[in-house]
């Protein structure tokens, strides 16, 4: 059934590591600043690209259907259009000129960037030349790490991931049936050997040469869920950066070993749970959206098909304008930012309250609660406490608002996603939607449009804490 939203609400409308400057040494904060998945506040303000020029891999996951993409770095079930150095090239000079928010390249497959090394390292020379601002990136599975961390190194690309799900081989022997090393085909736990010992000698390889690592986790309920505190450890030890542990995506549409044999993913709570249980260990990354081989845009956003080869002109040229003209908003921004952080900070501390609930944020960027709740395709969830405004993660919609009007199938689905949440803050809410929270238990409000986000959640919090705990017993 159809239902039409007030007119306070998506018709009255055209329908259109968390860790900061602070906490960080100067030199690690520099690198990380303007790179929107090594800094959870810079992902409200910066870009990211990523171009397909790497289909090659060297091993199979059970994750992963090689009709799509890498899906240790992108959702599977999709498909990039592959490019040439050359091609890449021109795609990346056309995003630069057009989204200012552009701050990173990455190579995160389709295949794995390590492996399919001459086309890799052709397009990140090619690109350093024109646009030596951009950072570089890339994405691997860790195989053939080692052989190439002295010209990553050399190329100055200082943003490397490297996809570890186990440090048991015998865990390892559930995720992976082969690897190719050395021209040969290796399978069950000598493959699952060969594949560690080899992430562990990159790990330290990249560590030794200050190259900042992020480690990928895909968390498998049953099969490395325990086991993920032990890969928290160790990868903290060998110096890892980050550590992202992302939810295993099984739909049996995708044509997975795991997704045909009804392997399933964790919820997004039990995903919480884990980061919650190994949140004393290296930092983790909560803001990943397991984005697609050839993204283009803010993370949660894509705007990959608004630049495919078919719109870049053949004598593209780089314009640099409208970046060099939004660097200098967000540095402006950012100082504001910063000090509302620390205003909503003190007014939480001051409230007489240990009940730490969970606030889900509609937004486009910027660090502000500025999205209609109808247009929303996913949500950023924030613990609030007298500890203070953290994030934990988003959790991914369908739109609720179609041209005016919302779906109630569609709404029912936000209101399983948003599981655990108490309170929805958004720039506007009609009064349909707004009841049927209601009536599950989640609050929605408006009132603190445009604020920024962790000052909306500070005042929401403060006002609403003492209604709070008869909401959540209700
Ligand atoms: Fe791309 Fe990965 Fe570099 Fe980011 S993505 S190669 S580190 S620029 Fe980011 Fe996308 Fe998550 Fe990857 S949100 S899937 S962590
Ligand atoms: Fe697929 Fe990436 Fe695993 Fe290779 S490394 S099998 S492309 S998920």
């Amino acid at each position: 059934m159809r239902k039409a939203l007030s007119s306070s609400g998506c018709a009255s409308s055209k329908c259109g590591s968390s860790s900061g400057s602070d906490e960080l040494p100067p030199e690690i904060w520099e690198k990380v600043k303007d790179h929107p998945c090594y800094s959870e506040e810079a992902h409200h303000y910066f870009a990211r690209m990523h171009v397909a020029v790497a289909p090659a891999c060297n091993i199979q996951c059970n994750y992963c259907n090689r009709k799509y993409d890498c899906s240790n770095e992108s959702r599977p079930g999709v498909v990039s259009e592959k490019l040439t150095p050359e091609q890449a090239m021109r795609k990346v000079m056309a995003v630069a000129s057009e989204v200012p928010q552009l701050s990173v390249l990455g190579i995160a497959g389709p295949g794995d960037a390590c492996y399919d090394w001459k086309k890799t390292k052709a397009t990140f020379e090619l690109i350093a030349e024109k646009i030596p601002d951009i950072k570089l990136c890339l994405s691997t599975n860790g195989l053939a790490l080692p052989d190439r961390v002295d010209e990553i190194a050399q190329m100055n690309i200082d943003h490397v991931t490297v996809t570890i799900n186990m440090v048991d081989p015998e865990v390892g022997t559930h995720i992976y049936p082969w690897i190719f090393y050395r021209n040969k085909r290796w399978t069950g736990l000598d493959a699952a050997k060969i594949l560690h010992e080899r992430q562990m000698e990159g790990l330290e390889m990249l560590k030794e040469r200050r190259i900042l690592v992020k480690v990928n986790s895909v968390l498998i309920p049953g099969i490395n869920d325990e086991h993920m505190l032990e890969v928290n450890r160790v990868v903290k030890q060998k110096g890892a950066f980050l550590h992202n542990i992302m939810p295993l995506i099984s739909e049996p549409e995708h044509g997975t070993y795991f997704g045909l044999t009804g392997q399933r993913g964790p919820t997004p709570m039990e995903l919480k749970k884990l980061q919650d249980r190994v949140s004393d260990g290296t930092k983790l990354m909560k803001h990943c959206r397991q984005c697609r081989a050839d993204a283009v845009g803010l993370l949660g956003e894509d705007r990959g098909q608004e630049f495919t080869m078919a719109h870049v002109s053949d004598d593209v040229a780089y314009d640099p304008s409208k970046r060099e003209a939004y660097r200098e908003i967000v540095a402006k921004e950012r100082g504001e930012h910063v000090e509302n952080r620390k205003k909503a900070s003190d007014q939480l501390a001051a409230v007489a309250s240990d009940a730490a609930v969970l606030v889900a944020v509609a937004t486009k960027g910027g660090g502000r609660i500025n999205q209609h709740f109808g247009h929303a395709k996913e949500f950023q969830v924030y613990e609030a406490s007298a500890r203070g405004v953290q994030f934990v993660g988003h959790r991914k919609v369908d739109q609720y608002c179609q041209g005016g009007w919302g779906e109630d199938a569609t709404l029912d689905g936000v209101i399983a996603a948003l599981e655990g949440v108490s309170v929805v803050l958004c720039s506007k809410i009609g009064d349909c939607p707004k009841d049927s929270l209601s009536a599950a238990g989640i609050q929605a409000t408006d009132s603190y449009a445009h604020e920024w986000i962790e000052a909306g959640i500070a005042a929401w919090y403060g006002a609403a804490h003492g209604k709070e705990q008869a909401l959540r017993s209700a």
